[in-house]
């Protein structure tokens, strides 16, 4: 058999991101694995290695492709200063469950545990921030750990692995078969769960369904959709997977996460049945642990969850439910429904209420970020994948915009700033066709600014909109909430972001005035290459909610 001729180390792990399916590979070169770059020249037709700048770039943007296709992100970064860069995108995949594999480079076996030249034990290292570390020591052994790192990626809960590769073993040959593709493993509902659940709902008066977590595909939203329109339910999303659910739906009430329409935070508390699909539950989710009593809900409560570990972690569920999304969502499409006279109305008025705190009120400063994403909303095409970091400019987003759908939104449970530059890159390469966002705060863009070079040399067509407020702006709310009057370590002097654009070869635009956003936006959008436009913020616009000032001044009120 041909594919039992000796090959390399290298040659046997490009030849297995072939048979898994690999299309694009992100990363930042090191000599450490050039024979993994070598073995990669024979297939750059048909497996695209997106170089980046920096590894914390490329680790997001394979984190943001895992999310994006459901598929394993791929990730190559060298020994210790590349492995150290590339940690932030396998912690977002940890938190986010994402299908997720890094690739590092290691010393040869020749000189391991000398601390040699860049050497870290990757084991301890990623220990308790991937699904599953492991150096494969052998050639032969390639094939088999490529084949399981898949399997781990993407089974049970998703979630990241990390393999390291050391040198001499890159360089060896071995005459071995390829493995077969890999396959996802779930979890199925049994039928006794269904009829149970089926039951709760019958004897309940104000359900709510919060969607969350990985492991879901546009059919398994499909699926959910149908089984909530069917029985009328409430239905509202966990942080930063809005895009669960097509926002515009009527059933869809609101974003269960930081800065929750206190309308909507009400229902939660107090509906008597809370059927939670996927999510975790996190603190972010349950506004610290306080929307949902730990451990024991005052709901009677559902707990799907494609992890068996996650069910009774910290949550006792009245019915917990291991299997995974699309098992779980095409079995509660074939529910028969029940009668949801009940609810019928109360799903109405929370609808209401969503709509209501989707107007934005009156904001300081001369950009409304309110209006202008208002404005977006409407002018966004569907079809649109939106992305943002981390930081209180991000609630704009979140409150205002209407996520589509599956993948609309890429956004980082884990709250990691500079997610939001490089996971646009990855969705413009991934889809050429749609028209992609990025939005990023002025601290969040500049933590992984230097992928525009990226944007720029694979032509990846998208606009980031960076919201500039000069300050690290989250951390001053929390400063003037704790610390009035004391700033500290949280202003930012910023560069020219539109002549920094510039300066890459792309488009620049800088908009301080809420009505010149419009045309500017127009000219971005004709711009041959990817774009960005600033918006010149008041620092006073700290949330959509409050101004700083009146932070500061509760704040001062409650010391004296
Ligand atoms: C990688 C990383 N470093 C630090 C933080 C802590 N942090 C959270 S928000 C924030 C400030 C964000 O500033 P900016 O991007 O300007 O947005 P703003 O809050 O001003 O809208 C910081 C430092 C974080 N979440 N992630
Ligand atoms: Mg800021």
């Amino acid at each position: 058999m041909s594919n039992q001729s000796a090959r390399t180390g290298g040659q046997l792990l490009v030849d297995a991101l072939k048979v898994h399916g690999v299309d694009l590979a992100f990363g930042v070169p090191g000599e450490s694995y050039l024979a993994v770059l070598d073995a990669m020249h024979d297939v750059r037709e048909t497996l695209r290695f997106i170089i980046c700048r920096q590894e914390g770039g490329a680790s997001y943007m394979a984190e943001a492709y895992g999310k994006l296709t459901g598929r394993p992100g791929i990730c190559f970064v060298t020994r210790g200063p590349g492995a150290t860069n590339g940690a932030i995108g396998v912690h977002v995949a940890y938190q986010d469950s994402t299908p997720m594999i890094l690739f590092v480079g290691q010393v040869g076996n020749d000189f391991v545990e000398r601390e040699a030249f860049q050497e870290i034990d990757y084991r301890r290292m990623y220990g308790s921030m991937a699904k599953w570390v492991a150096q494969i020591d052998r050639a032969d052994r390639v094939p088999e750990y490529v084949n399981r790192a898949f399997h781990t990626a993407v089974s049970g809960r998703p979630g990241p692995v990390v393999l390291a590769l050391p040198e001499d073993m890159l360089t060896d040959t071995a005459a071995v078969a390829n493995t077969g593709r890999y396959h996802r493993v779930a979890a199925n509902p049994g039928a006794g769960d269904m009829h149970k659940l089926r039951e709760m709902l019958g004897a309940a008066q104000r359900p709510f369904v919060i969607l969350g977590g990985g492991d879901w595909n546009a059919e398994a939203c499909a699926d959910i959709r149908a089984f909530i329109e069917a029985n009328g339910l409430p239905v509202g999303t966990a942080f930063r997977r809005a895009d669960l659910y097509d926002n515009r739906l009527p059933n869809y009430v609101g974003d269960v996460g930081i800065g929750i329409n206190p309308a909507l935070a009400e229902r939660v508390k107090s509906c008597d049945l809370l059927i939670a699909v996927g999510p975790r539950l996190d603190e972010m989710t349950t506004g610290g642990y306080t929307l949902i009593d730990v451990p024991r809900p005052k709901q009677k409560f559902v707990h799907v969850h494609p992890g068996a570990e996650e069910l009774g972690r910290v949550y006792e569920a009245d019915l917990p439910i291991n299997s995974g999304m699309p098992e779980f969502a095409a079995m509660a499409r074939g529910l028969k429904p029940v009668n949801s006279s009940a609810w019928q109305e109360g799903t109405r008025a929370s609808r209401k209420d969503y709509e209501a705190w989707l107007e934005p009120g009156p904001a300081p400063g001369e950009v409304d970020f309110g209006k202008v994403m208002a404005w977006l909303r409407k002018r966004l095409p569907p079809e649109t994948i939106v992305t943002n970091g981390a930081g209180n400019f991000a609630g704009w987003v979140h409150r205002y915009y209407q996520y589509t759908g599956y993948r609309t939104e890429l956004a980082p449970i884990a709250g990691s700033m500079g997610y939001g530059v490089p996971a646009a890159i990855a969705a413009a390469l991934v889809h050429p066709g749609r028209p992609v966002v990025a939005f990023c705060g002025d601290g969040d863009f500049l933590m992984t600014g230097q992928e525009l070079a990226t944007a720029a040399q694979f032509d990846a067509k998208l606009m980031f909109i960076v919201v500039n407020n000069g300050m690290y702006g989250t951390i001053r709310m929390h400063q003037e909430r704790e610390y009035p009057e004391r700033v500290s370590g949280t202003m930012l002097k910023n560069p020219d972001f539109a002549a920094l654009a510039r300066a890459y070869g792309l488009h620049g635009e800088i908009v301080e005035k809420t009505a010149d956003f419009a045309a500017a936006f127009e000219r971005a959008s004709q711009a041959k290459t990817a774009s960005l436009i600033e918006l010149r913020m008041d620092q006073e616009a700290i949330t959509t909610r409050t101004t700083l000032s009146a932070i500061r001044a509760a704040a001062l009120k409650k010391k004296n």
